[in-house]
């Protein structure tokens, strides 16, 4: 390994202008003659639009035009389209409705935008906006994903609300293995609905060059390539050719930047209408209102088992709430990762599971760090603690006796696993966290007057999405493959270019690594390029934990097609068969002889060359590659929670957490344990601080950081990370991804805690002070008698 190899804890290079305020992100952007957007949004959860009057806005100070929903259809712009198709157990496709990125006759949550003011000034924007009259018969809503069926019908396509009723697995299979069982676990659960928050709220600029009727867009986009396509392909608003998309730096998405909102596409359609730039900020509560939101699950599980703790089934029905529209362009996909990762590490002959996708007045829903897989594994992992503790086994034991040991392994919900070592990961998070001691700690806990808990959480993650072969009944055909350009310059220096987005991961660093080894040339020779449309021909983006899995994959190819170029160059420039060249450490030298040429003697040559005939080596050693995954990576790993709960006040306190994972190949330890840290603080965040909550008429009471809790540094412990590795055979380097690993594993791990601590099962999440205090009081009788 190198310095700045695979497997070096380098430095992240991005971190120097992050941290001397140097970072360069859209609202950064200043375009001449720009003007600010703002939006008039609906106060009403579900209403019909009956007039709207902007005489007074127009006329107001630096007012530079209001623009409708009406004026947005009369100009024929496109809908904004789901593109992840999801059957319906019956053969029906999904119900995906019209969602204009204006609204015309109907509002369907608060925060719907109906109007936009087009102003010199912010202040100027903000203003006109409030003078802009829309006259609202406001209609009954429904917030409630348990009640959406029964709810007021929100769009003319979807009866009963239904976006789509998918089942997976065998039905008839489950309620035979269930007959056979010794020992049925039943759990109901609500995964409580969250707001991603990064740091950087969202920001759209758009320009319109009419000389050559071309419009470019700054975002704050996890795919700007992506989000090109669908503005091109659906929206209609510009040909691919007439389009460029930059995502600069990115603060923070966690998910919540992959789709393409409608603020995008009106910034781009008022662009071209008033014939200036035209910019969107978010402010914080907007964000609230129009950032997807993540999760928001119903479930009913039960999991069956045999008199010798062996699962022999589990079934499990889900209300999935997506919200007032199919987010653009994959809402359906955190259900599709949810169902398909019901096994969870565990070898489980038989599974079924229905998931009902419904509309709701509220927010769209899509994906936030985990993406259906902290939704799966808490099902899984509740159950798993629960059937352990129920049963009088010990809850690392029964999970013992259920792992998957033997790969490639075949689950009945489509995934099939390719690598793991689940119980190397759990033997060493039991050691790291000394699980042995815990009674002792619990005993001194008890001294003062408070309960400790311990809680599992064995989770499995898929990451790199290649639906071309796990597809099954998605029945969606886009092939999630990556793009990679290697620029060798004439004097060594090398830039990557990616269709990846880094927008906290990393990869300026974590590319350069792999280039550095591979070349071995320094780091800082090595630029990361990436988010420009114009740049990079073509990539998928950053969701998923792709980068790593599919991203590096591709740079790995295109570096191996480097090498063979170059070492054809060298063979030119030593005047030795090429055979004979070998390369190692940025060093090209003839076997079994001492000439030698440095790795930029070639790159010049390869360029400027007295001694190459170029009518037989094409000038130039830069390539280009892509990669399509043929099978998702499956991280795993074990983390352990350990809990003091106050008796008198409900509040938990962390105080121990232990993760031990397996991401394969670890290019940069410290990044991937930063990156564990973080999905760790997010999933402790769902667990006990964070929830979405609408009240009776649709609005969203928690619509700002005063209202929604997010953790701080003081509800977090220091986390015990530990690696294992089991290479994936499914990529060249044999890494899986890392960056949702800790969002996956954390809210189980919390809530097996917890209940571990306080004696009872029933606690929902976020399970704050209160929530776990009134569960204390109903427990308490039980207790009092497990005492006596
Ligand atoms: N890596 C590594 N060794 C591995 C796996 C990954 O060194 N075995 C490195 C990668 O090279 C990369 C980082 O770890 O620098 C994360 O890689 P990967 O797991 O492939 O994830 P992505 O780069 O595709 O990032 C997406 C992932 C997701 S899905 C969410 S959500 C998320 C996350 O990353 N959002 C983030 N981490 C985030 N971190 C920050 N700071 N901000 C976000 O918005």
């Amino acid at each position: 390994m190198s310095a700045t190899g695979i497997g070096a804890a380098v430095r992240r290079k991005e971190d120097f202008r992050f941290i001397t305020g140097t970072g360069h992100y859209t609202d950064d952007v200043v375009r001449p003659g720009e003007t600010r957007a703002i939006f008039v949004r609906s106060p009403h959860a579900r209403a019909k639009i009956k007039s709207i009057d902007a005489s007074a806005a127009k006329v107001m100070p630096g007012v530079v035009a209001v623009l409708t929903g009406a004026e947005l259809a009369t100009d024929k712009v496109g809908n904004l389209i789901c593109g992840w198709m999801i059957t319906s157990k019956d053969g029906t496709p999904m119900k995906m409705a019209p969602h204009p990125a204006l609204a015309a006759e109907t509002v369907n949550h608060v925060g719907d935008a109906v109007a936009v003011v087009i102003a010199e000034t912010q202040a100027q924007g903000r203003d006109a906006a409030e003078k802009v009259k829309v006259d609202y018969e406001v209609l009954p809503s429904v917030t409630d994903p348990a009640r959406a069926k029964s709810g007021p019908q929100i769009h003319e396509v979807a009866p009963n609300n239904t976006i789509y009723e998918w089942a997976l697995g065998d039905a008839k299979g489950v309620d035979a293995a269930f007959a056979q069982a010794k020992h049925v676990t039943k759990i109901d659960i609500v995964n409580n609905r969250l707001v991603p928050n990064a740091i950087e709220p969202r920001v759209a600029l758009a320009e319109y060059d009419s000389g050559t009727d071309a419009l470019t867009l700054w975002n704050t986009s996890q795919n700007p390539h992506v989000a090109r396509l669908v503005i091109s392909a659906f929206v209609g608003i510009a040909p691919e050719n007439k389009l460029r998309v930059i995502a600069p730096d990115v603060g923070g998405g966690f998910g919540s930047k992959i789709f393409i909102y409608p603020e995008e596409v009106v910034c781009l359609w008022a662009a071209r209408k008033v014939n200036r730039p035209v910019k969107w900020t978010s402010e914080r509560s907007e964000a609230f209102l129009t950032d997807a939101h993540g999760r928001d699950h119903v479930t009913h599980a039960e999991l069956a088992l045999d008199e010798h703790g062996k699962i022999l089934a589990l079934r499990a029905k889900t209300i999935a709430n997506l919200g007032a529209y199919m987010s653009t362009f994959s809402s359906s996909v955190p259900t599709y990762l949810y169902a398909t990762l019901l096994s969870g590490q565990y070898d489980i002959p038989q599974i079924y599971c229905e998931v009902d996708a419904v509309y709701t007045n509220t927010v769209p829903v899509d994906a936030y760090r985990g993406a259906g897989r902290p939704e799966a594994t808490f099902v899984v992992e509740r159950l798993v603690e629960i059937s352990a503790r129920q049963m009088g086994i010990d809850p690392s034991d029964l999970r013992k006796r259920n792992f998957i040991k033997a790969f490639p392994h075949q689950t009945p919900v489509i995934m099939a696993y390719d690598a793991g070592d689940y119980n190397a990961s759990l033997k060493k998070a039991l050691e790291l966290a000394d699980v042995k001691g815990f009674n002792k700690r619990k005993r001194e806990s008890a001294r003062h007057g408070k309960l400790r808990g311990l809680g599992y959480s064995t989770y499995i993650e898929a990451c790199g999405i290649a639906p071309s072969k796990a597809v099954g009944s998605l029945g969606c055909g886009v092939g999630l493959w990556e793009s990679a350009e290697v620029r060798v310059n004439p004097t060594g220096s090398v830039e990557v270019l990616t269709g990846c987005h880094a927008h906290g991961q990393g990869h300026e660093t974590t590319f350069a690594q792999i280039v550095s080894e591979r070349l071995g040339i320094p780091i800082e020779n090595i630029t990361v390029v990436h988010g420009d449309t114009d740049k990079v021909q073509f990539g998928m983006g950053t969701y998923g934990s792709r980068s790593g899995a599919v991203g590096m994959s591709a740079l790995v190819k295109a570096l191996d097609k480097v090498e063979a170029k170059a070492k054809t160059v060298a063979s030119h420039v030593l005047e030795a068969a090429e055979a004979d060249i070998e390369f190692k450490d940025g060093k090209f030298t003839v076997a079994g002889t001492d000439k030698s040429a440095a790795w930029s003697d070639v790159t010049l040559q390869a360029y400027v060359a007295h001694k190459i005939p170029w009518q037989d080596v094409e000038p130039g050693l830069s390539e280009g590659a892509f990669y399509d995954p043929a099978n998702f990576t499956f991280p795993a790993g074990c983390h352990i929670c350990e809990v003091e709960v106050d008796t008198d006040t409900g509040k938990t306190e962390i105080v121990n957490w232990t993760a031990v994972d397996d991401f394969g190949t670890v290019i940069n330890p410290m990044i991937v344990k930063g990156q564990v840290h973080g999905g760790i603080a997010q999933g402790i965040g769902q667990a006990l601080l964070e929830g979405a909550v609408y009240d009776k008429d649709g609005q969203l009471v928690t619509g700002s950081l005063m209202d929604y809790a997010m953790p701080h540094a003081h509800d977090l412990p220091s986390f015990n990370v530990g690696l294992t590795e089991t290479k994936t055979p499914s990529n060249p380097l044999g890494l899986k991804g890392c960056g949702e690993a800790g969002a996956i594993a954390a809210p189980a791990a919390v809530i097996n805690a917890i209940t571990d601590a306080i004696g009872t099962e029933e606690l929902t999440m976020p399970a704050t002070a209160n929530t776990v205090w009134q569960a204390l009081q109903r427990a308490q009788p039980a207790r009092q008698a497990a005492a006596e």
